[in-house]
Order: C-alpha cells, then structure tokens, then sequence
C-alpha cells in the first residue's frame, strides 16, 4: 500500500495559520434576505439546465441563518482563520456602489464580531464569482472596463465597514475561472459572453485592473490606519512534463503560464507572458505604460487553491476544446508507462497527488522572488451516495490520506525556504458544487440535506483538531 505522509503541528512555524475555506453563494442562501440584489449566480442558475441536479443556492446550505452554530464548530475544532467570501449584492444590491445596504453590513458585522470572539482570524473574500446581477445587465459585467470603478467603490465600502477588524483581504478568488468557465466556456455565470470566446480575455483584463484598483485605495486609504494586507487568490495545477522531450518540458511551462502567469506575471513583472502574447496575439489585451506601472507590485500576497496534477504534453492540434487548442497542450492521466498520476477523486478533474503542490510552491518562490503565500484552497470531494449511512459518509479516510499528504508537502517547501504562512481547507462544509449542485461533497463537515440541514463533522475534521493539538500519534508513518 502507499507509504502515507508523516506531517505535525510542529512540522509548521510558529504562527502560522491554519483554517478553513468557503464562499457565500456556496453556503449562506437567504437569496431575498437582508435587503440582498441577486448575482449572476442567483439567474444563471434559474435555467436548471446549467447545473447538474437542477439545483440553486437558495438555500444552500443556511449559513445565512446559522452562521454561529456554524463559527462555534470551527472554532471547536481548533481552527485559527476562516476564509469566507461578502457577497457583493449583500453590500450593493444593484452593484453601482451609491449607498450600501445597511442590513448586509450588519449581517457581516455579526459574522466577522462572532469569529473573532470564537478566535478565529477573518481572511474575507471580496470576490467569489457572484457579481451583482445588476452589472451584468447593464454593463457586461466583467467585459466592460467600467467595471474597475465599481469594483474599486465596493471594495472601499468593505474596508471602510469592516477593515478595522478584517487584517487579510482577498481582492478575487481566481479570476482564471470566471474568465474561461464564466465568460469563455460558459459553463458557470454569466454562461459565456456575446460575439467571439475570446472576448474572455478581456474579463481576465479587467479583474486584473480592478484587483490592483482595490489595493490602491487599500494604500491610499486604509493601510496607515488599519494596518493590513491585500492578496490576490489564483488557481494552478502543477504541470508535470510528460516526457524528457523539450517540447514536453516547454509545454509544461507554457500551460503553467496559461493559468498563473496570465495574473501573476502583469502584477509582478508589468506585462502578460510571451508565450501567450505569441499564441494570442491581438486577442489578448495589452496594458498602457500607465496601466502597467499602476498594476506593478499591487500585491501583498499571493493567495493559491490548489486541488490536483497532470502531465502535460505538447500538442499542435489537440483535440480539446478551445483553450487548450491555443495553449498546444495535451492533457495527460497517465504516466508513459501507464501509472496514473494519482487516484481520482469524486470530480473528474481532480487526481491526488501530493507532491504537486510541493512543486508548484517552489516553482511560485521562485519564479516571483519569494512572495508571501496561503494556500488558500486545497482539498477533495466525494460523490453525494445516497444510499450510504451516516456512519458510512462521516468516515472520510481518504480524505484524510489526502490532507496529510498535501500538508507534508507544504512543509517541505517551507523547508525549502517558501514563505507560506497559511493553510485553508476546503471546504469547512459540504456545500452548493456550481455546476455540479450538491452532487460533490467537499466539506470536512458532512451537511445532511435530507435532514434539516444538519452538520456532522466527518473523520477529516477530527483529524484536523487532532493535529491541530499536536496530538502527533495518529500521525505516524505508515510504513507498509
Ligand atoms: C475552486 O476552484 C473554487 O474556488 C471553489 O469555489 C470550488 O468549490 C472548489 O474549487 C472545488 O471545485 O470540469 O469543466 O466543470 C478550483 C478550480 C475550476 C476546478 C473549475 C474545477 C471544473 C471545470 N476549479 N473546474 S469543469
């Protein structure tokens, strides 16, 4: 059997934080509740035919209304940090950011004052995925380059109300996504854009402006005073060569380039990559001397989810859709001699594979001269199986094999010398799984849907508060 992974409290630093990760459309609902506009997620999903099981978030999975029973579980595990994202048409029903809506605010307040008198740090999220459905409407949402000032206005808004206590702010949670599956694909909100796919990229523009928008009032504004910081949370998979070749270790590089450096490389070296320049051309927007020095260095740390591997190989032409036709790459399961990867989770895009993550923290530091990061998402579904038991879903063992995996990997690039500072598991709760519904489970607390909604923590989470005491014992290598 596999040798699983030896990892400890004491394997981290001293102060560093680890915590769980969620996002409000995925788990608050109350979606006419508390004066709140509805996002894009709220009408994309009214078509039941954009999500697996027909379903919504609504309701999912009531953090809206049991957010302290919820804090209160988290804290009793031992938990030290949440990551969870404002829902920007809780604060701006209709997004235009003229006057906030003094009942999301509040909700926040409560939210952020129960944590942090549970003990547990807020890290907030400004923006995950679910944009006023208002500016969608009228504007294009995140095509339009308008955009940057309300997003710039909201993000001053969420400062001004909630900086004196929130000390991390996350501008965007993977921007990638929302430009290739929400305005490219269109496989989530807003469901793809008008006229051509590659009006995408300038959804990718935008973000990366408003994001840089929202650290310089950060600076301007509120940094002497409040006293925090401002990251950016983007989405890689490692990309392993496929072979020795050349063209195979390029091809890696370029598919990294393709999701990570798309983001990073604007704000840390002021421009896109060239291999993308090379394959996009005029598709791919380009920065004025302005823009490019007001971007440069807005940043003060990198927030990185990361969940799986794959082997990439070049390809001419592959056979795939659009975007990895224009990256030139082949996706790869297996190894030349046939070995997998790693074993799949319940989501067809997702391999365990540990040491990935070791790679790619290393290949981050060095690439971007040692920047500060949180692993800001890691972690692994299973399928929603109907027919199991309570006692049969709670004992989550491969999840467990999953997280002491990457959380040994984690230490090891700290070893190595990158600076992380933080870990956050996703998710804290099994939630709404954007296309998929509630089809995958994700959480480390099981939520019994046909059960009032109850919480249930599964073997993950006590192993967590296990490790989280230093009790090591459960923790010894497994030699097999
Ligand atoms: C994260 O994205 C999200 O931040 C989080 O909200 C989500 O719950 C979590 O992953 C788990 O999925 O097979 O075409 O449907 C990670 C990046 C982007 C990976 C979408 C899976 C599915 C593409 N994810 N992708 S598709």
């Amino acid at each position: 059997t596999a040798r699983e992974a030896e990892v400890a409290r004491a394997d981290f630093p001293d102060g560093f934080v680890f915590g769980v990760a969620t996002s409000a459309y995925q788990i608050e609902g109350a979606r006419r509740e508390g004066g709140k506009g509805d996002s894009i997620w709220d009408v994309f999903t009214e078509d039941k035919e954009r999500v697996l099981d027909r379903s919504n978030g609504d309701i999912a999975v009531d953090h809206y209304h049991r957010y302290k029973e919820d804090i209160e579980l988290m804290a009793s595990l031992g938990f030290g940090a949440y990551r969870f994202s404002i829902s920007w048409a809780r604060i701006f029903p209709d997004g235009l950011g003229e006057k906030v809506n003094e009942q999301g605010v509040a909700f926040y307040n409560d939210l952020i004052n129960f944590m942090i008198a549970k003990g547990i740090e807020p890290y907030a999220t400004l923006y995950h995925w679910d944009l006023p459905n208002n500016l969608q409407k009228t504007l294009g949402g995140w095509i339009s380059e308008k955009i940057v000032d309300y997003f710039a206005l909201y993000a001053e808004a969420c400062f001004a109300n909630f900086g004196d206590r929130v000390k991390r702010w996350i501008t965007i949670n993977e921007p990638l996504q929302t430009a290739v599956n929400g305005y490219g694909i269109g496989v989530f909100a807003p469901g793809g854009c008008e006229g051509e796919t590659a009006r995408c990229y300038l959804a990718a523009h935008h973000q990366i402006l408003a994001h840089a928008a929202a650290v310089d009032v950060y600076r301007r504004k509120f940094k002497a005073a409040q006293g925090g910081e401002v990251g950016l949370v983007v989405d890689c998979e490692w990309a392993e060569p496929f072979s020795e070749k050349a063209e195979d270790q390029i091809a890696a590089q370029r598919r990294i380039d393709f999701q990570l450096g798309w983001y990073l490389d604007p704000i840390y070296f002021g421009d896109y990559p060239e291999s993308m320049r090379e394959r996009l051309g005029s598709d791919l927007p380009t920065f004025s001397e302005k823009d490019k020095e007001f971007i440069r260095n807005k940043i003060d740390f990198v927030g990185m989810n990361h969940y799986t591997s794959r082997f990439i190989a070049h390809h001419q032409n592959p056979e795939d859709i659009y975007f990895y036709q224009v990256q030139q790459v082949e996706r790869i399961e297996k190894w030349n001699t046939g070995e997998k990867i790693g074993e799949r989770a319940a989501s067809e895009w997702l391999f365990i594979v540990p040491w990935g993550l070791h790679k790619l923290l290393n290949y981050v530091a060095k690439k971007y001269d040692n920047p500060a990061i949180y692993v800001t998402e890691n972690g692994m579904d299973e399928e929603d199986d109907q027919s199991a038991t309570l006692e049969q879903v709670l004992n989550d063992t491969t999840r467990v094999g999953y997280f002491k995996g990457y959380l040994a990997s984690v230490a090891q690039a700290i070893k190595d010398g990158v600076d992380v500072r933080g870990y956050f598991a996703w998710s804290f709760l099994d939630n709404f799984e954007w296309a998929m519904g509630y089809t995958k489970r994700f959480g480390i607390v099981y939520v019994d849907y046909k059960n009032g909604l109850s919480r249930h923590p599964k073997a993950s989470a006590l192993w967590f508060s296990r490790f989280l005491k230093g009790e090591a014992a459960e923790n010894k290598a497994d030699t097999n």
